[in-house]
């Protein structure tokens, strides 16, 4: 299969694509199509490695208002509202929102999803239900699941022991929630056991780290910490973050050196965070997004996540990783022409390097050739018209496509 004309990563020049056998066979300016060999031509389209979904909670996927609507808005009442849904679960019930969730963000061209997983839970049954909806959906997206304990570690009956069950049953990834546990103590005393539990059996970390407009959390300092004393590296994920909005500069300038010597990454979640954080405060309202700017300038990894799709945290999403993105970019102020042009990377290869994917990811040749195509001819026009992804590919093989809306003015 040889596709013509791509535009692939804003390249000002086209190149063309030939897959093979699901991979990357050949990528070269000009191809001449073998005799018989199937011809696409993208016509100067936008070609980007599919897009990551690096933070999301499918576990609570399109719940929102069952049996509660969270009416404050502050990830709190988020919570509780949660936890009343979290005990109508069942394993059929999960698997069902999941596959609706996973298709959305197919058809967005959306191939890989880390998920965090509600784990205090004593049933663990979303965990079992994710665990085996996700080999059902392998032909669609590669799921990466993190064991998370929404309700703490030191603060829930059993913690660590579910915590060391869901690792057990096949987590990829150990979460923490230290800003969430009773005390200041509890949360550095949790966030030691998860470095030690990820690094004992090799895992991933992905911590809910300092969501809160409290300047006073410093979860992040720890985790940093403990990722440098254990030589855990990039395997270590801070997201949210929210706290260090409302740090001072003065403690940011300290923490900086530590953030680049741990060698950590983070995710943000603009749509969500601007939403849930600032509840507390009059006017003016903080924004309660991250120092994406400063982290980015320090060649720290920033990747951006959607968090949620149509659940007690937040009441809307598509599956899309664009709106994050687009606001993201307004939000913190990253407006300059470079950057709107190089945002793809927060939801492309700065995510694959949030979970890991190596040479399993990107376009170059020999690797698995799974791309998007997108109605535009660069990320610009791309994200300022909403551009739809036309053509999904994963290994070679078309999973979704859409045909773009056709607009006409009659005056
Ligand atoms: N749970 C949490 O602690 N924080 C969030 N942003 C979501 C769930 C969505
Ligand atoms: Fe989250």
């Amino acid at each position: 299969m040889l596709y013509q004309n791509a535009c692939i990563e804003n390249a000002k020049e086209t190149q063309d694509i030939r897959v093979e056998n699901g991979l990357f066979a050949e990528i070269a300016p000009r191809i001449a199509p073998r005799e018989n060999e199937e011809v696409k031509d993208l016509e100067g389209r936008l070609v980007l490695p599919p897009f990551i979904e690096p933070h999301v909670h499918l576990d609570a996927t399109l719940t929102a208002g069952d049996p509660v609507w969270n009416m404050s808005g502050t990830l709190f009442e988020g919570i509780e509202c949660w936890a009343k849904r979290k005990d109508k679960l069942n394993a059929e019930d999960v698997k069902e929102r999941v596959r609706r969730a996973v298709k959305l963000y197919a058809s967005n061209g959306v191939q890989f999803i880390r998920t965090h997983v509600d784990v205090t839970d004593p049933s663990l049954v979303a965990l079992k239900a994710i665990l085996d909806v996700r080999e059902e959906l392998r032909n669609l997206a590669d799921i990466q699941i993190v064991a998370f304990p929404q309700e703490g570690i030191l603060s829930f009956p059993n913690g660590k022991e579910l915590m060391e069950e869901a690792v057990r049953l096949g987590a990829d990834a150990v979460g923490a929630i230290p800003h969430f546990e009773f005390t200041r103590e509890y949360g550095v005393e949790s966030l030691n056991f998860a470095c030690e539990l990820a690094a004992k059996n090799g895992l991933l970390m992905d911590v809910h780290c300092d969501e809160t407009d409290d300047d006073q959390s410093r979860g992040l300092e720890t985790l940093a910490t403990r990722a440098l004393e254990l030589g855990l590296k990039d395997k270590v994920t801070a997201s949210h973050t929210c706290a260090m909005h409302s740090y001072s500069n003065a403690y940011v300038l300290k923490l900086m050196r530590l953030l680049k010597m741990s060698g950590i990454n983070f995710v943000a979640n603009p749509l969500v965070n601007t939403h849930l954080e600032g509840r507390a405060d009059t006017y003016p309202k903080r924004r309660g997004v991250t120092r994406v700017k400063e982290l980015s300038e320090a060649g720290i990894n920033v990747a951006f996540g959607n968090d949620d799709l149509f659940d007690p945290w937040y009441p809307m999403g598509c599956g899309s990783m664009r709106d994050t993105v687009y606001l993201g970019l307004h939000v913190t102020q990253m407006m300059g022409y470079h950057d709107i042009m190089n945002s793809y990377r927060f939801v492309t290869e700065n995510a694959a390097k949030v979970l890991h994917l190596g040479e399993s990811y990107g376009i170059a040749e020999g690797r698995p050739a799974s791309f998007a195509v997108l109605e535009a001819k660069d990320w610009y026009e791309a994200l300022s018209n909403n551009a739809p992804v036309v053509l999904s590919v994963r290994k070679g093989e078309v999973i979704a496509r859409t045909q773009p809306a056709v607009k006409q003015v009659l005056r």
